[in-house]
């Protein structure tokens, strides 16, 4: 644990290093207790700055001896910083220091888990294991040693090649690995474990043979298939859109069940969280399978955006991390197929950006893409760095079209290959590929993306002109978080029109080549613009922001016939989707601001259900269309939050769809039934997500008319099913209904269950994401909290209950006698003596609470000063409550 005041890190401090290390030889002879690790580092001074002492970075580590080519010399230890006088020349360092991976319960560093040895180094988990310039900008090649006890630890990787490997005397073998690739420390890897592999021999278009392996704990390895498509179709995708092949011979993923994150890029070794990795039918559900494709596809495409090219400092985070999940939600759009599969990924990708980036935009931690100060850097691991990151990489190639992004790709590849740069190298990048476009004309404006925080706030409002058959459109921008002197920023805005009968209008715009074109991007990029169709021959409803053209708020202004309209006609999808969300929305919000009980009208009713019943409409999309607004989202548009208010109309909504629409519902769920084996098609999903909502409103519905035959199927289904996401479908249906059959559901799947760890983890998760009723889902956490399964050591399972409960269920956290906060307060304090990272993520359910209405508001407030007044805080939790209490 670190105490005390961190400082704080600023972006414009940057200075080059005054040594570079060129190669590093690593041994580790490893045991869990105290790990033994020599360093061999080919040290140069560079040159372009000022001769002064060499400090590295060390953490948590016992320093042996330190000698510059061969001399034994002194050294000066402060906090976590080694002072060692150098000389102005370049030479050999070496460094013999100990680590203990057992009582790294940070997970940060090399750590043990399940018998095994592993390693984080992202962001500064390197100086845990060993000295050194643990900085992005400082780019080695490594060559690494491993020794340890052949019997408990049979596999030995590291990235790269596997050079030579053999036995050793006492029981003992090594591997030597060789990573030809200069790299940062960051992306360092190690693993010694007993694992067995999934293989797979790929020849690449260019000819190529490559080994891939996908290494997990015996017993798991007939869960590894859809990984291991996942990756042969990730190098495919990359090969065919982007010209990047596999640059290694051999490619290699491990799976672990403790590790704080999802995945990580390490060079030719990726880590993964189990829970990104393991698949099967049985035990993954639906939305398991697509994620595990995405994360999966994310760390492959980071052996490029990442790791060929990388960050020159951590405030760079998103030039590898919004690209690269851009790059994954291209791969997963094209693999989900149709137009229709791609809206609705596009729909999830959103509707994901405005439950957790928005609030985070709009609060404590709001920073801006390339954030200008941190003080722990694991703590902008964020919403804002990776998705609103990816949304701006996908403006670039809403500005410069699919072509014109390809090209602009290219140069940044011939320009920085193996190169440590900045978010401003990439866009010049893409501005020079494309001298004629409107982004090069307008770079600066553009890169405000990038430096200004706040999620910006547009208005549109049209007038139609029947006499002189024109229609403008006048849309405005604000960007209040942006503080003083923030300047409009470029938003493209795809539009059509739509006309009274449903069909899509010609657009004729002054100025404008595409004449007659049924959809335009329009750039708005000062304060207040308007812009005049011609030719216009009847009031048309404008169709705005299609497929969220720019991570903004709009306020479109328009009716609810209007509304209804687009839901009906938009020849956009992800529009016709954005209509239902704006129609349920108004009516929650109208609920929670009159504090008036919530009736839904016949005509918001009708329209849901001729969504439900529309023939030409796929069932996932229906599934999206017919879900209500988060309730993080809706709190984002109001002044004052009153978590309760937006609670009971989200619930009221619900029972009122459950009950209005059940026949429609039996229909549904009767309907979408898949027959055949399990396959994770997007089609077979969309049905299976389209019966799980039906099933979901029937309990829901039989529990308020005290009908058994819903829950009593539901029950039956999560007995027999033959998927996970049929009976865990059924399972939340009856929790999420409080239905009397609910407690012998969870008893019946945790007993079947018990031995998979990642299902438990659901279990957890269910419990503690139902929608309270009568202070049942408080009291089921606090007894959960005692349950022999719960442990904070695991990250997986700690963030499934807390997590789970205290930033994803605002309705049942929030008390008017504060016990969310105080079981909050002390959750985050006992977690922090463990794992720091994982602490703070729990700590930020409290990014919003300067606007909650009292009492809730004060009763935050006091939780927060409580936990910022305890002496031993991480300076991860530290930052998050510090930022709060701001
Ligand atoms: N770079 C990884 C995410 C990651 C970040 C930090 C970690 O430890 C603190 C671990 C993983 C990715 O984007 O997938
Ligand atoms: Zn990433």
């Amino acid at each position: 644990m670190r105490e005390g005041t961190a400082p704080v890190i600023h972006r414009l401090d940057y200075q080059a290093p005054t040594y570079w290390i060129a190669t590093v030889d690593l041994t580790l002879d490893l045991d869990p207790a105290k790990t033994l690790i020599t360093s061999k580092m080919a040290v140069k001074r560079n040159a372009t700055q000022a001769h002064g002492a060499l400090v590295l970075h060390g953490e948590e580590l016992t320093p042996l001896r330190v000698m510059i080519d061969g001399e034994p010399v002194s050294f000066r230890q402060d906090g976590n910083l080694l002072h060692i006088d150098a000389p102005d020349r370049d030479f050999e360092l070496v460094i013999r220091n100990t680590c203990c991976p057992e009582k790294n319960t940070a997970l940060s560093g090399l750590y043990t888990s399940g018998g095994g040895f592993f390693t984080q180094c992202e962001a500064e988990g390197f100086r845990r294991i060993t000295y050194f310039l643990d900085r992005p900008d400082v780019m080695a090649v490594y060559t690494v040693l491993l020794r340890a006890d052949k019997a408990k630890y049979p596999i030995l990787l590291s990235n790269g090649n596997l050079v030579e490997q053999g036995d050793l005397d006492g029981g003992k073998h090594f591997a030597k690995w060789h990573d030809p690739f200069p790299k940062p420390s960051y992306l360092f890897a190690v693993v010694a474990a007993d694992l067995v592999a999934r293989e797979q021999r790929v020849v690449t278009r260019s000819g190529k043979e490559h080994l891939l392996q996908v290494y997990v704990r015996r017993g798991d390895l007939d869960k590894t298939e859809h990984a291991m498509n996942s990756l042969i179709a990730s190098m495919i995708w990359d090969e065919a859109r982007f010209k990047l092949p596999l640059d290694l011979e051999r490619f290699m993923i491990v799976g672990v069940s403790d590790f704080n994150m999802g995945a990580m890029e390490n060079k030719g070794l990726n880590i993964f969280n189990t829970s990104a990795l393991l698949c099967s039918p049985a035990t993954q559900t639906d939305a398991d399978f697509q994620r595990v494709e995405a994360i999966v596809a994310h760390e492959y495409f980071h052996n490029w955006t990442g790791n060929r090219v990388t960050c020159r400092d951590w405030f760079q985070l998103s030039l590898k991390e919004g690209l690269t999940v851009f790059r994954d939600r291209e791969f997963s759009m094209d693999m989900a197929g149709s137009p229709s599969a791609r809206a609705v990924q596009r729909i999830q990708q959103v509707r994901n950006l405005r439950t957790m980036q928005f609030p985070e935009d709009a609060g404590t931690m709001a920073h801006s893409v390339r954030p200008d100060s941190y003080t722990e850097i694991n703590n902008f691991y964020t919403a804002t760095v990776y998705e609103k990151g990816a949304e701006v990489v996908g403006l670039y190639q809403t500005l410069l079209g699919r072509e014109g992004f390809a090209q602009g790709m290219a140069l940044y590849f011939e320009r920085h290959d193996g190169q440590a740069v900045t978010c401003d190298d990439f866009a010049q990048a893409m501005a020079d590929a494309n001298p004629d476009s409107a982004l090069a004309s307008r770079l600066d404006a553009f890169k405000r993306w990038y430096s200004q925080p706040g999620t910006p706030q547009v208005t549109a409002r049209g007038h139609y002109d029947a006499a002189a058959q024109t229609y403008t459109l006048t849309l405005t921008q604000r960007n209040p978080k942006a503080g003083e002197g923030a300047a409009p920023q470029l938003i493209p805005v795809r539009m059509g029109l739509v006309g009274a009968e449903g069909h899509a209008l010609p657009l004729n715009l002054a100025g404008q080549a595409s004449v007659g074109a049924l959809e335009t991007v329009l750039l708005l990029e000062q304060a207040e613009q308007s812009f005049t169709f011609t030719e216009v021959s009847s009031q048309p409803v404008p169709s705005l922001l299609r497929g969220f053209s720019a991570p903004v708020l709009l306020d479109d202004g328009l009716t609810d016939a209007e509304r209804l309209t687009l839901l009906r006609h938009d020849a956009d999808a992800f529009n016709r989707w954005e209509a239902s969300q704006r129609l349920a929305l108004r009516r929650l919000l109208d609920a929670v601001q009159s504090g008036q009980a919530l009736e839904l009208d016949i005509g918001f009713l009708d329209a849901m259900r001729a969504v439900l019943r529309d023939p030409q409409l796929d069932p996932a999309f229906k599934a999206e269309a017919l879900r209500l607004p988060e309730a993080a989202y809706i709190a984002e548009q109001l002044p004052v939050v009153d978590p309760q208010a937006i609670h009971n109309a989200v619930e009221a909504a619900w029972d009122q769809l459950a009950l209005a629409l059940r026949d429609d519902w039996a229909w549904a769920f009767e309907a979408h039934q898949v027959e055949g084996g399990y396959r994770p098609t997007a089609e077979d999903a969309g049905r299976r997500a389209l019966a799980n909502l039906a099933l979901a409103l029937l309990v829901r519905g039989s529990a308020m008319l005290a009908d058994p035959v819903w829950p009593g199927k539901a029950y039956q289904q999560v007995k027999d099913a033959t998927n996970m996401t049929e009976r865990f479908g059924a399972l939340s249906a009856l929790v999420q209904a409080h239905a009397g059959l609910a407690d012998a559901a969870l008893t019946h799947f945790h007993e079947q269950f018990a031995h998979d760890a990642l299902v438990v983890d659901k279990w957890f998760m269910l419990q503690a994401r139902t929608a309270e009723r009568d202070g049942k889902v408080f009291e089921r956490v606090k007894k959960l909290l005692q349950h022999p399964d719960f442990t904070l050591k695991n990250p997986n399972r700690a963030r499934s209950l807390l997590v789970q409960f205290c930033n994803l269920n605002p309705g049942a956290f929030h008390r008017t006698d504060a016990g969310g906060y105080v079981l909050w307060a002390d959750q985050v304090a006992a977690l922090d003596a463990i794992n720091p990272q994982v602490a703070a993520r729990l700590a930020r359910a409290m990014d919003r609470w300067s606007t909650l209405a009292e009492p809730f508001r004060s009763a935050a407030q006091e939780a927060l000063k409580r936990l910022s007044e305890r002496p031993t805080l991480s300076n991860d939790v530290r930052e998050i409550v510090t930022k709060a209490l701001e």
